[in-house]
């Protein structure tokens, strides 16, 4: 069988405005995960448009979408061409599990959920010459027994982290602006590899460096433990995402950080407790924000702080005291968001019942426009303050400011560099996307990261002993 696979891009990537270091970090994961279950003789070409001009010239006989809300359109687009050309068209991912209806119109079978377990049932229902038009996610989930990603169709050298893993399915909170209660409803939402599987995917990857995107890759403690342990002398550098509850518990960064944590992506979303509590993230509450960062820090682990602008208990000062606080508390690198009610989401619901939802144009659901009406903002405002929060974190002065909160020089330095290094010297790095060469900047990335660690463990009791005791213990 010919079968393609296809990552749209968003509108974005094809405008002149278009950045490439955003849309060239991570490969196409998902649908090289899926590729595994196609028999060895089938011939598949795998394509993300976010990197390549697609080939839509050619004439598969089996066509795998994947969309997000953002390239909803696109995936569209193209399902229709395909049909056209006599295809069979599926199409499957987040956006398609939030609106069904909407995507049903344009494939002649959609998917619900994860598809490692409907995917390979679908292929044998087509094989005997009986595919379904719809199949959702059994109740009961696993990625106990996936086989090997097919990685050797991803085209690494258009990547600045070819290396992205994925060891677990979901998470264990139920925030309510989260796509995970959508995407996983009617069964199991977090779920993880068996250890030896993941370290087994590990051994599979060249290099050193590794970036799990799992939502939250400490949320399963004594899988986290197996998975820190058996990496433990694997040389590797990593980075991944975890919540300020995970930070703060005993021993697991500790652990994280012995076999190659170097930074970590912390979900704080919010200084305000009452923002908290109305998006249901609970696991923040009560948690003492600044000894999760100290925490980090002391183990040598970078931290990529994520802030969410635009909730009901935000007004026009919400921008600058959250910048002043990331950079007073040394954070190294921040992503910033304004709040976006996803279809599916208790959020969503939310803004309808309110009434406060302005349109649906998939496309500007990206976390940088305003598609609802916020209630201490005008929307113009929340777009202002969410462009002048990256402007400020990212001042050079800022970045030096943030860097001074380190104890010595040679880590003041690894701060400039690598915050400066992300921001201020995008040009070049989208010069070597444009060539073709992203991969190439990988030494320099490790060099920095293996750098931190060296020199954050060598200082991390004294460090640590600066927490005071009962600010860990109360946060726990
Ligand atoms: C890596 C990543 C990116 C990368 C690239 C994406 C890529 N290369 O795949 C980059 C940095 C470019 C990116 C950008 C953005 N992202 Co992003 N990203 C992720 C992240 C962290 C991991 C994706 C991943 O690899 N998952 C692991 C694989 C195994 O899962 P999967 O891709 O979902 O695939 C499975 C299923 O979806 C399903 N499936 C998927 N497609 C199909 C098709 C068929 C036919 C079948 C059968 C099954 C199927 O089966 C797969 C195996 O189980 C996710 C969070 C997450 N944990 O998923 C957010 C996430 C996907 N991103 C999100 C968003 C909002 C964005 C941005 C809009 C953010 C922004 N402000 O810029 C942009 C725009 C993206 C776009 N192009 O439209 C949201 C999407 C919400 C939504 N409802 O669509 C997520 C869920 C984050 C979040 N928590 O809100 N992102």
């Amino acid at each position: 069988m010919k079968v393609k696979m296809i990552l749209p891009a968003l509108t974005e990537a094809t405008s002149p405005f278009f950045r490439p270091i955003k849309y060239s970090l991570f490969p196409p994961l998902g649908l090289a995960t899926l590729a595994a279950h196609l028999a060895p003789d089938d011939e598949i070409d795998l394509q993300d448009e976010h990197v390549e001009r697609l080939n839509t010239d050619d004439e598969p006989d089996l066509v795998i979408i994947q969309a997000y809300i953002t390239s909803a359109y696109r995936a569209y687009a193209l399902a229709d061409h395909y049909r056209q050309r006599g295809a069979y068209v599926c199409l499957g991912g987040l956006h398609v599990t939030s609106l069904p209806q909407e995507a049903a119109l344009h494939a002649d079978t959609i998917f619900l959920g994860p598809g490692d377990d409907t995917f390979p049932q679908f292929l044998c229902d087509l094989r005997a010459g009986q595919p379904r038009k719809s199949y959702t996610a059994p109740a009961h989930r696993s990625i106990e027994h996936i086989p090997p990603i097919r990685r050797e169709l991803i085209k690494r050298n258009l990547y600045l982290v070819p290396n992205s893993i994925v060891v677990s399915r979901g998470c264990p909170h139920q925030c309510n602006f989260c796509y995970k209660n959508a995407f996983f409803e009617g069964g199991n939402s977090f779920y993880v590899q068996r250890v030896d599987a993941a370290l087994a995917e590990i051994e599979r990857l060249p290099g050193r460096h590794l970036y799990f995107l799992d939502d939250h890759l400490f949320g399963n403690a004594r899988f986290a433990e197996g998975l820190f342990e058996g990496m433990r002398g694997m040389r590797r550098l990593w980075q991944a995402a975890g919540t300020v509850q995970s930070v703060l518990k005993p021993g697991l960064v500790e652990k994280a950080a012995a076999s190659g944590l170097r930074s970590l992506f912390v979900g704080f979303e919010t200084l305000s407790p009452e923002n908290l509590r109305a998006s249901l993230k609970y696991q923040n509450l009560h948690k003492d924000y600044t000894a999760a960062i100290r925490r980090l820090h002391a183990n040598g682990v970078m931290v990529n702080g994520s802030f969410v602008f635009g909730m009901d208990g935000d007004d026009a000062t919400v921008f600058d005291r959250t910048v002043e606080w990331a950079v007073s508390n040394g954070i190294e690198t921040a992503t910033f968001h304004i709040m976006t009610p996803y279809p599916g989401t208790g959020l969503y619901q939310q803004m309808q019942s309110e009434n406060r939802l302005l349109h649906s144009r998939w496309d500007l659901y990206d976390t940088r426009h305003v598609v609802y009406r916020p209630t201490k903002l005008t929307a113009d405002e929340l777009e202002a303050g969410y462009w002048r929060a990256y402007r400020e974190f990212y001042a050079w002065k800022n970045i030096f400011a943030g860097a001074w909160t380190n104890p010595s020089w040679s880590e003041r330095a690894r701060h400039v560099a690598y915050a400066g290094g992300w921001k201020k010297f995008e040009p070049m790095w989208d010069v070597l996307i444009r060539a073709k060469r992203a991969t190439n900047m990988l030494p320099t990335l490790e060099t920095v990261l293996e750098g931190f660690g060296r020199h954050r463990a060598n200082d991390a009791p004294r460090v640590q002993d600066n927490i005071p005791p009962n600010r860990i213990a109360d946060a726990i």
